[in-house]
């Protein structure tokens, strides 16, 4: 028996209305990857090709994702998703001024990529058939992204335990506070925001076994986080 999921009536003013704030954030995401990966290029010049092409990759996704919206004629709520992004985006410069490339690496490779990843997989199946193919494409490019960052650190690995885990307890509660805005709109266009909070957990604890945690002590740290964000 296959099962059946029930597709959003992508014309209904409720779902164009929702998309313009979700089509918004995954545009203001990508770009900021974008951004992201290049002030990563400086930081660590030995592979500055591989991440301006990261980089590049990034602007390519935001441009897909503008597509996105215009093939539904909405309009994306950019100055929302801006300010939504604002204290992620405000961690990841903090780091990238101290020079802190473990910190940097972690919250756009690790923390923003699981998210990435976890938020296509879940629209993937209730896309239009505009999107969905975009969106295929792109979560291939994602799965590299969270590469880079476990190639990295995971040869480190000794060395960036424990402000790896430092850097979670600041970054993973201020991503998930960006989901409490998006709860009724991810609702809307057929995304269920415990699912999409369950994948993205799933995605960075599995990024972290990657780099050389225990899962043990992976899932210590992420129930920990998990339990505050819902205190
Ligand atoms: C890194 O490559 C991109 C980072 C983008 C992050 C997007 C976060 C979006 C939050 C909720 C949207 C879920 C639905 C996705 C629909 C296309
Ligand atoms: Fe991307
Ligand atoms: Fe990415």
């Amino acid at each position: 028996m296959t099962a059946t999921i029930a597709l959003p009536d992508y014309s209904s003013a409720a779902y164009l209305e929702a998309y313009s704030r979700i089509n918004a954030m995954v545009i203001v995401g990508e770009g900021l990857a974008d951004r992201h990966f290049r002030l990563l290029a400086r930081a660590i010049p030995e592979d500055a090709e591989t991440l301006q092409t990261l980089a590049a990759m990034e602007g390519r996704h935001a441009r897909d994702f503008v597509g996105c919206g215009v093939h539904l004629g909405v309009k994306p709520d950019v100055p929302l998703a801006r300010s939504l992004f604002v204290p992620l985006h405000a961690l990841f410069l903090k780091a990238s001024r101290a020079g802190d490339r473990v910190a940097c690496l972690v919250i756009q490779c690790l923390i923003v990529e699981s998210f990435a990843v976890a938020a296509y997989r879940c629209y993937l199946p209730v896309a239009d058939a505009y999107a969905r193919p975009i969106t295929a494409e792109v979560l291939k490019d994602e799965a590299r992204h969270l590469s880079y960052g476990e190639d990295w650190l995971r040869p480190r690995f000794q060395e960036v335990a424990e402000e790896v885990v430092a850097c979670c307890r600041r970054a993973v509660p201020v991503a998930l506070g960006m989901l409490e805005r998006l709860k009724p709109d991810l609702d809307t266009i057929g995304i269920a925001p415990v699912e999409l909070v369950g994948e993205f957990m799933a995605c960075f604890q599995e990024s972290l076994v990657a780099i050389g945690f225990s899962p043990a002590r992976c899932r210590q740290v992420l129930t920990e986080l998990a339990a505050e964000a819902l205190a």
